[in-house]
């Protein structure tokens, strides 16, 4: 699926380990939906909840956001639109290097489990195949640049978030994240919490091609418009999705 970002202002953020709606008409108008969480998290309830939302919504591109390689499967890889890949600038090396090493590592050695290749694995084929479905995974990968700013988040105790980044910092990922490596979105996490516009502000001014993502204490359509004009291109909302999913409503701009 080829995403158009520019049509991308409001995202809904599922966590598999959390009950959803037993209404998923609430999902009406929003534009994209991550899948994936800090805790709890397991392969069969990703696959359970994608399948959940494109039961539902055909039209609503679903991306894997997988916390761990563990959460990756053939079944996630074919159900989602993509696999997006958080890339923590302010975490641990692990979160920044050590988990893209890993599954990419695992790719080479399980593509049948990953990808469902029927090529035997051996000899000279190890080479050839290995790039091929390397090539594949690459196809449905979207690297994140990510910066967690709540500090007291589940999202910051597993990602080895011990500093919130300085507006100037934040502006110097953004930068990076488009000029340097390149990835299509660049994502300011303020998980469980709201933290304004600064970070946005900051961000934005440097970025045009790279879509500039929010997420954090969305419960309005108040937050999400301040966000919006702070010149965020999207509003992501994960936990009002799951408590309160009337005000959900509120927070999908018209
Ligand atoms: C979490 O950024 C998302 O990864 C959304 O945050 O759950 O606070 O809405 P909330």
């Amino acid at each position: 699926m080829n995403v158009d970002w520019d049509e991308i202002t409001h995202v809904t953020k599922v966590d598999p380990a959390k009950s959803l709606p037993s209404d998923l008409g609430v999902l009406e108008g929003t534009d994209l939906v991550l899948v994936g969480g800090s805790d709890g998290v397991t392969e069969s309830n990703s696959l359970e909840a994608i399948e959940r939302v494109t039961d539902v919504f055909s039209e609503i591109p679903v991306f894997q956001e997988p916390y761990s390689s563990s959460h990756v499967s053939r079944e996630t890889i074919e159900a989602a639109d993509a696999v997006s890949i958080p890339a923590v600038y302010n975490g641990d090396r692990d979160h920044f290097v050590g988990k893209h090493v890993e599954l990419f590592t695992e790719v080479g050695q399980k593509p049948d489990e990953l990808l469902g290749s029927s090529v035997p694995l051996v000899g000279d084929l190890i080479a050839s195949k290995g790039v091929e479905v390397v090539a594949e995974l690459a196809d449905k990968l979207v690297g994140e640049g990510y910066v967690v700013q709540h500090l007291e988040s589940t999202a910051a105790a597993v990602s080895g978030v011990d500093t919130a980044y300085s507006p100037d910092e934040v502006a110097g990922a953004a930068l990076a994240t488009e000029a340097f490596y390149d990835f299509p979105i660049f994502y300011v996490e303020y998980s469980g919490t709201y933290g304004g516009p600064g970070d946005v502000e900051a961000a934005a001014r440097y970025l045009e091609e790279t879509a500039l993502f929010y997420g954090g204490g969305i419960d309005s359509s108040k937050k999400a418009s301040e966000i919006l004009e702070a010149g965020a291109d999207a509003v992501v909302v994960g936990d009002c999705f799951h408590d309160d999913p009337e005000t959900f409503r509120e927070t999908i701009p018209e």
